[in-house]
């Protein structure tokens, strides 16, 4: 059974609680249980972690090492100026794929940058709360491709 660690960065516990114009009515809580139901049809296990702090998230990252398979990330805005979760990416090396609610390239040209993009398996952006579902989805398949 793949253990996968989703992260949400800087923000993100603010879902359905303000702007949903641009990021939708449905709260972080509310997401976090649609992909625990997603990953009971999917046969894996999910742990969800929130945090501001870039630190914390840094930390996340490399606790996910020998514990987790996989990692389904959405990195904030911390996707567009953090060397840092790049670097703990690629130094946990477990596949990660990268989710935004937005489609960040039709939105401002600084959102079109990703740092995680190269590191990371794939990126899904623009479907909502259901990228991340897309997100899980993605990377049980590639998890089942190279590590059966
Ligand atoms: O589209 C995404 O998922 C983003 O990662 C969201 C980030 C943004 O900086 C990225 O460019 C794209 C912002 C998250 C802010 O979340 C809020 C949620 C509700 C109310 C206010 C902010």
């Amino acid at each position: 059974m793949y253990r996968i660690q989703i992260i949400h960065g800087p923000n993100l516990n603010l879902l359905g609680l303000r702007e949903p114009g641009i990021y939708g009515t449905q709260t972080l809580a509310s997401i976090n249980e649609m992909l625990t139901t997603e990953a009971k049809s999917l046969g894996v296990t999910v742990e969800a972690f929130q945090s501001n702090s870039e630190g914390a998230l840094v930390d996340c990252l490399q606790a996910t090492f020998g514990q987790k398979d996989g990692i389904v990330i959405n990195p904030g805005a911390y996707t567009h100026t953090s060397v840092a979760l790049r670097d703990a990416i690629a130094a946990v090396g477990l596949p990660t794929v990268e989710v935004h609610l937005s489609n960040i390239h039709k939105r401002e040209e600084f959102r079109h940058h990703s740092y995680i993009a190269p590191v990371a398996v794939g990126q899904i952006c623009g479907f909502g709360a259901e990228s991340y579902r897309l997100g899980l989805r993605a990377l049980v398949q590639h998890l089942q491709t190279t590590q059966p």
